[in-house]
């Protein structure tokens, strides 16, 4: 089929057969993922009316409790999935601990867990500022028809079947993997339908725009400032010009289309820095390598970290290749 305006649904019936598990289950799961994103940018965009709506914490004109916009778009991607009986576990970034998901028969052939972060960068919403979804899927590794264990959860990067992103921006885009190259496509509101605008997204090799919140810079390693002040020097195609937006998803995304690199390094404030590993870091490392770009902790390949905890925290260095290696570089000759 032509990609001029092909659906998400075309697409992954299409692409189904190249997928390794072609049960189907993965196909539905991304189907999943792409009604509760519909659901939750009706209400992110919503979210400029709060004022006459109510705020998160008070009842609004039907008298309904109005809820945190992450809280709610944690409850209805859960609630998604749940329903459509495809995953085993869900591990979310707004729950303490996993959730086991049991389907209707008793022993249910669900092979896939899925960790999320329902809404990253939620804070920007009350200042207009794009957020997004994160998701990253697994293939369980506990034996299918048992209740799902933490190890299915704990999983290097590596292991990963499919990630993606929906970026609730200027438009809103699911943009995801299944380690057959990466694909963003575009909802029309109009008519609730995605449509592939940005097939085989590539990060290019080199760019010229940094993201790091610089205001943590004298809390940063050496390694990090050193490289920071490099993007600034006077010196071939540099300076390079700093962006840093405070939602991951959009830096990230931005940097993917013009390159660009985005640092969340640890500091002397925050050891491991702030990004979490297994619902954060972990599925846009795997859509930065697919996309021919690369994402570390400053030495060691994100998707080869070994877990420990669901909600543990790694430095994060992510983008176009080169700029990524240069960054590793500083960090090296330093620490
Ligand atoms: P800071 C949002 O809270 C987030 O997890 C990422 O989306 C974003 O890049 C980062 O934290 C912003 O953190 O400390 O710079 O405000």
């Amino acid at each position: 089929m032509s990609q001029r305006n092909q659906t998400l649904g075309e697409f992954i019936i299409e692409n189904q057969a190249s997928f390794k598990y072609t049960s189907g289950e993965l196909s539905r799961l991304i189907n999943s993922i792409r009604l509760a994103a519909k659901v939750v940018n009706h209400e992110v965009n919503k979210a400029g009316l709060v004022d006459i709506l109510g705020a998160a914490g008070d009842t609004n004109v039907q008298g309904e409790d109005q809820q945190k916009l992450d809280v709610y778009a944690n409850e209805k991607f859960i609630q998604t999935m749940t329903n459509r009986n495809i995953v085993c576990g869900i591990a979310s970034e707004e729950e303490d601990d996993f959730i086991t998901i049991n389907s209707q028969d008793e022993n249910h052939q669900n092979k896939y867990v899925v960790l999320i972060d329902p809404l990253d960068g939620s804070s920007n919403i009350d200042v207009n500022v794009s957020v997004g979804t994160i998701f990253s899927v697994f293939r369980r590794v506990t034996p299918v028809g048992t209740p799902v264990q933490l190890e299915d959860f704990l999983q290097k990067g590596t292991n990963q079947v499919a990630a993606g992103y929906i970026i609730y921006g200027t438009s809103t885009m699911l943009v995801y993997t299944t380690g057959d190259g990466v694909n963003g496509f575009t909802l029309n509101p109009a008519i609730g339908s995605y449509y592939l605008s940005h097939p085989d997204m590539k990060f290019p090799e080199d760019g010229r725009i940094y993201s790091v919140n610089e205001g943590n810079y004298i809390h940063f390693p050496q390694g990090i400032k050193d490289y920071i002040k490099y993007c600034q020097m006077e010196e071939g195609d540099r300076p390079y010009t700093s962006r840093y937006i405070g939602s991951l998803v959009s830096d990230f995304h931005r940097n993917m289309i013009k390159g660009g690199i985005y640092m969340y390094p640890k500091s002397s404030k925050a050891s491991n820095g702030k990004l979490r590993l297994l619902y954060e870091c972990n599925p846009m490392a795997f859509l930065a390598e697919q996309a021919n770009g690369k994402a570390s902790d400053g030495f060691t390949r994100i998707m080869e970290i070994e877990p420990t905890e669901l909600h543990q925290r790694v430095p994060f260095i992510c983008g176009s290749k080169n700029m990524v290696e240069k960054a590793e570089e500083f960090m090296r000759k330093t620490n």
